[in-house]
């Protein structure tokens, strides 16, 4: 087992957990060179000083990289570059996934995330906008109580990531809050695009912390976990993560089956989920009748995500 039983109480209370360490600074090296050649054709530096002479440098894709292929390369894993896919192969780091998710894990989807200094706009205008949930990209079932269709998020760190380079912003505890905050902001008008409005409005809500760690950490964390993008203060640089989601085996017939729906799928399934019976959508995964997932929390959520959606059927 590589995460020591404070790591993990850490993990369960703050539904993050940033472990230094879990790879060596030359896989780091290679993979970032692997994943600058993906994205620039170069190494970051030399497209950047480029870009600033005005030389015409193909552009970088904006962050979001769930998707396949962009012009520059793929970034949905794998990739085809062995620096970057055998990171997965690390029993350590497979050992501390299987350790936060608390069960054997399940392959939900593994990408390229970066984001570029001199050209990111991957953040909401205001630092109290943009705070969100990962969930719903692997998961089409609103966060419960009781946790259980939540899975776990993991960033690997390629190169250091100090507080000017836009470390992600996450909220210590959140997780276990997510279905009341979301429910409560859902009654106050202040959900939109899956996101929170107004974070100042959310008051139950702990400070948000930034996710700085060196080369080689991992930053695992809850699909309930709230936290957002916040902008570069230095634009010099930039920030390459290798990501993995994975879920419990117990419930990945549904959580990874959510997944394909991103790519196109998505926007003929939900509204066949919408209008089908219980039944068929258990053939998918989805939580039975009279399964524990259904409170009256998780109803009024579901209400919200498919608001066609007979849900008399689940009530408790
Ligand atoms: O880039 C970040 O710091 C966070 C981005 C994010 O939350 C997302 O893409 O879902
Ligand atoms: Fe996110």
């Amino acid at each position: 087992m590589s995460l020591t039983p404070a790591q993990l109480d850490q993990f369960r209370r703050d539904g993050y957990l940033i472990v230094p360490d879990l790879f060596s600074p030359a896989e780091m090296d290679a993979a970032l060179e692997a994943m600058d050649q993906i994205f620039y054709g170069r190494p970051f530096p030399q497209w950047r000083d480029e870009l600033a002479a005005g030389q015409q440098v193909r552009s970088a894709s904006d962050g979001f990289t769930t998707t396949h292929n962009h012009k520059e390369g793929r970034s949905q894993f794998p990739v085809g570059a062995p620096a970057l896919d055998r990171l997965i192969e690390n029993p350590r780091y497979l050992d501390a996934f299987e350790q936060c998710l608390g069960a054997p894990a399940s392959y939900c989807n593994a990408h390229l995330f970066l984001r570029s200094g001199p050209t990111d706009k991957r953040h909401a205008p205001n630092l109290w906008e943009g705070y969100h949930i990962d969930h719903h990209t692997n998961c089409l079932l609103p966060p419960s109580e009781n946790g259980l269709y939540s899975y776990v998020n993991c960033g690997v760190y390629l190169h250091d990531v100090v507080d000017d380079g836009a470390p992600m912003l996450v909220i210590p505890g959140s997780h276990h809050q997510a279905a009341a905050v979301y429910a409560r902001a859902f009654a106050t008008g202040n959900a939109g695009g899956g996101s929170l409005k107004d974070l100042r409005l959310a008051t139950e809500l702990a400070a948000p912390v930034p996710s700085t760690a060196r080369r080689g950490s991992a930053l695992f964390y809850s699909s309930y976990l709230i936290h957002a993008a916040q902008p570069f203060r230095n634009k010099q640089v930039q920030r390459a993560f290798w990501t993995l989601s994975m879920c419990r085996q117990d419930n990945d017939r549904w959580t990874r089956f959510a997944n394909p729906f991103l790519y196109g799928e998505r926007e003929q399934m939900m509204p066949f989920f919408t209008r089908t019976t219980p039944r068929v959508r258990a053939l998918f995964g989805w939580p039975p009748v009279g399964h524990p997932y259904y409170t009256t929390q998780t109803l009024g959520l579901l209400a919200q995500l498919y608001p066609e959606m007979d849900l008399e059927p689940y009530r408790p």
